[in-house]
């Protein structure tokens, strides 16, 4: 720790909070950031040469766990033919291609470098083809630092308790109408008042920025009907979920088809990424076919394309997305039953390699409420003394926790004991 807090302190004389991304500060869970330098596997280490299991992964883009060897291989060979040419090449072709086989609501896609690019663009987007101006959101969906749906966000937003930011003029939200995530009644209620001025329903359906919880199929059935009847834009953020909860994303998972799907991270396999995509007729309204101006210099990144193209491949081998899956599911089972032998009230949601652990009595959860009501002090302490298991968790009880295709039983074993271990000290 003694490097990360000499590091922390360097960082925070140049750097706003010492990050570059405020989830990263620990001001969730109290204590300094620990400043990693490199990562292998399902392990990640400190400065201090500490080894540490990972349930980060980037947020989510390291499924294939860290280094995967053929990824760095494809990364390596990408970049000795250059890392940027400003052109169009074949291997966002091959990119485009290889989303489309697991996602095939996306018809035409574009690739961006974040998922806040592809939410940002995925929103204008769906205002210029229906020429409307108001968007749906959801209270604790996230769906990057985006001027109008920056409003009560997830993430970070929701853990610095800052969920709608200053520097957001009012006017940029005045079309931005919130409502309440697994509630259909409240959609149709909006959508009887407002619904022919919507453009778009922008939705997490498997919300990882309140922590974890699914989307009740009911409540994508009624978001679907509704858009399909008023004609707006149903737009799935699956920039987390996509080839995380299913290999064809939540939407394979529900069977329920958006109008545009936006994604990010498993697709860059750690670079730089995001991509929206959706029915043609729709993206035939971008530049330079259509009017509506979207643009990117690194977009489409061959280097970029390397890296998620290989760890696409790797994923879509047979049985290798059931093994996360599987061993998702024996993690989230381990922790129930540990807490249970602990004594400590936990909820754990689980879909595909992706959890959500809620210290409280009231599950399951599924409503952003019951997430705000569940213990994130204790949360605070759990996140701590994993630490000092060395198992690294999210350091904020709202975000979610991600398995790559490394972590095996002993590396689920080691962290259950821990789990025990730690929930006994925090009953
Ligand atoms: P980026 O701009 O951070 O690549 O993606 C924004 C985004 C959009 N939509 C969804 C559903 C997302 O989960 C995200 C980003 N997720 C957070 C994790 N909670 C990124 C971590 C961070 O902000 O550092």
């Amino acid at each position: 720790m003694k490097h990360s807090e000499a590091l922390f302190e360097a960082a925070s004389q140049h750097i706003p909070g010492g990050v570059n991304s405020p989830v990263r500060a620990f001001r969730g869970v109290g204590g300094t950031p620990i400043f990693m330098r490199r990562a292998q596997g399902p392990y990640i280490f400190d400065e201090d040469y500490r080894r540490y299991i990972d349930y980060i992964g980037s947020w989510g883009a390291m499924i294939c766990g860290h280094a995967h060897p053929e990824v760095v291989e494809a990364v390596q060979q990408a970049a000795a033919q250059g890392l940027s040419f400003g052109t169009p090449t074949e291997a966002e072709t091959r990119m485009a291609r290889q989303i489309k086989t697991h996602v095939p609501s996306m018809e035409m896609l574009r690739l961006v470098c974040s998922g806040t690019e592809a939410a940002m663009s995925a929103l204008r987007l769906a205002r210029g083809y229906t020429g409307r101006n108001r968007v749906i959101k959801f209270q604790g969906n996230y769906h990057g630092h985006v001027d109008p749906l920056l409003v009560k966000a997830g993430s970070g937003a929701l853990t610095l308790g800052n969920p709608t930011s200053p520097g957001v003029p009012e006017a940029v939200v005045a079309d931005t109408i919130t409502l309440t995530y697994n509630d259909a009644d409240g959609v149709r209620e909006a959508f009887s008042q407002y619904g022919d001025e919507i453009a778009a329903v922008m939705v997490e359906p498997v919300a990882g920025n309140m922590n974890m919880v699914p989307a009740d199929q009911a409540f994508l059935d009624t978001l679907r009907e509704l858009c399909t009847r008023h004609g707006s834009v149903l737009v799935f953020d699956e920039v987390m979920s996509g080839f995380r909860v299913d290999l064809g994303g939540a939407q394979a998972r529900y069977g329920v088809t958006p109008d545009i799907t936006c994604l990010g991270k498993v697709i860059g396999g750690g670079m730089p990424v995001g991509a929206f995509g959706g029915r043609r007729e729709i993206m035939e309204q971008l530049a330079p076919l259509g009017a509506v101006y979207q643009a990117g210099t690194l977009a489409g990144n061959p280097v970029t394309m390397a890296a998620g193209l290989k760890t696409l491949e790797v994923l879509s081998r047979p049985g290798v997305f059931q093994g996360l899956e599987e061993t998702t599911r024996n993690l989230a089972e381990g922790l129930r039953e540990r807490a249970r032998r602990a004594g400590v009230p936990v909820q754990v949601n689980q879909m595909g390699g992706m959890l959500g652990l809620f210290f409280t009595e009231d599950g399951p959860v599924r409503t952003y409420q019951q997430v705000v009501d569940s213990d994130t002090q204790r949360y605070g302490r759990f996140f701590h003394g994993m630490l000092a298991e060395e198992v690294y968790f999210a350091p904020a009880a709202f975000e979610a926790s991600f398995i790559s295709i490394t972590h095996d039983a002993s590396v689920v074993e080691q962290t259950l004991d821990s789990a025990e271990k730690v929930l006994r000290e925090i009953a």
